[in-house]
């Protein structure tokens, strides 16, 4: 016998619709608490201000020498490498239960584990569950290994262009328990990465797991420099609980429906034009900053995480062969989901695209001799399918 499912609108449940529009507040936490193996910290939201290049301010629709960021600090590293953009990594082990105890300077916020999927009060979207005031512990499980990011869901457009975001990612054990280096892996390298890549130098088939020697994690991103003089609540919809969708609770200031990037981005690392301005598109002169430039050696394996943390299409170029071994926190070809995905072969200098938020972990293995390989990431207006920019930096591979 067939059930029949019945699935009410919001517009049939006037509590719900109000929840989504006006989420409510809450703090303490954790709910349903379990036995954490790892607990972290982190503060939303602190302000920084990112200089920028004069190259780059001269050009700026807001005409300003640096941008205002709103960043989520780790209280528990040093202020200079606690308040960053991005936000300071987080890597976890796969099977950890986490706490992450997460305070908020001003008003209210949350945060989102993008990928996770913990219970739907730990998932950090304010309309579906509450906004969080003064302090909350989130609880999470990092089951599958790979790369993740977590960022502020509050007047979510907002937030998150103006920096509430992070890299997070979940390292698979090391299949050698002896071994001096088990996960959580150091940043950059080396490590273990889940993937299912016969023939790859060290590939584990029996633990599905591939070492790496160098790491790199490129978040791209753009910003347009006037939605930075905005404040926290801008364009949201104002909460009155008797008619909601009356026409004077739209009153607020906006401009999130006009997106014109001035600012492009790798890693918090602002891309500086080379060209003149009239060459279109503008090309980026090669970043060389250690926090985005990649340094390895002939015959090594580089682990590249990129995260499109932006509005705009990404188009990316590497110089280099590379097997695309997992998509957005899930490995292709790992069980227990082995049969549906395999990993991808993408040949040095093919374009592939990314669109917002989506992350792809590629595996570079640098050849026998040494040489300078370029990466090139082209921004494209989504909407007028022309590109804004051109971002490149290098993958150096020496003796
Ligand atoms: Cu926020």
């Amino acid at each position: 016998m067939a059930i029949k499912l019945i699935r009410r609108g919001v517009a049939d449940d006037p509590a719900e619709a109000l929840k989504f529009i006006c989420p409510p507040a809450f703090s303490g936490g954790p709910i349903d608490p379990q036995p954490a193996t790892r607990t972290l910290r982190r503060n939303l939201d602190v302000m920084i201000d990112l200089p920028l290049p004069p190259a780059v301010a001269a050009r700026t629709r807001a005409l300003k020498d640096k941008i205002r960021l709103w960043t989520i600090e780790d209280p528990d590293l040093p202020q200079d490498q606690g308040r960053t953009f991005p936000s300071p990594l987080i890597r976890t082990v796969q099977g950890d239960v986490v706490q992450a105890t997460v305070g908020f300077q001003l008003d209210a916020h949350t945060i989102h584990w993008h990928g996770i999927e913990p219970t739907p009060l730990n998932d950090g979207v304010g309309h579906t569950s509450f906004e969080a005031t003064s302090s909350f512990v989130y609880q999470f499980a990092t089951n599958t290994a790979g790369t993740y990011f977590y960022h502020c869901h509050k007047n979510t457009v907002l937030h998150f262009e103006m920096g509430l975001y992070g890299g997070l990612i979940v390292d698979p054990l090391n299949p050698d328990p002896d071994s001096l280096n088990q996960a959580p892996y150091p940043t950059g390298g080396p490590g273990f990465a889940s993937a299912n890549v016969p023939g790859f130098p060290g590939f584990d088939p029996a633990n599905f797991v591939v070492p790496y020697d160098v790491e790199a994690v490129w978040a791209v991103d753009s910003f347009d420099s006037i939605w930075h003089l905005l404040n926290h609540d801008a364009f949201m919809q104002k909460c009155d609980a008797n008619d909601p969708m009356a026409a004077a609770n739209f009153t607020n200031d906006g401009i999130l429906n006009v997106f014109r990037p001035d600012v492009f981005l790798i890693s918090g690392v602002v891309s500086v034009p080379a060209s003149s301005p009239e060459v279109s598109p503008e090309i980026g002169a090669n970043i060389q900053d250690p926090r985005v430039a990649i340094n390895a050696k002939v015959n090594q394996t580089v682990l590249i995480r990129l995260l499109n943390a932006d509005y705009l299409i990404h188009e990316n170029i590497l110089g280099l062969d590379s097997v695309a071994i997992a998509a957005d926190g899930h490995p292709f070809g790992v069980p227990p989901l082995n049969r549906y995905s395999a990993p991808v072969r993408i040949p040095a200098g093919r374009p592939f695209r990314t669109t917002s938020a989506r992350r792809y972990d590629l595996l570079v293995r640098t050849p026998a001799v040494p040489g300078i390989f370029p990466f090139r990431v082209k921004f494209i207006d989504w909407i007028s399918g022309k590109v804004v920019h051109i971002a490149r930096t290098v993958i150096k591979v020496q003796p």
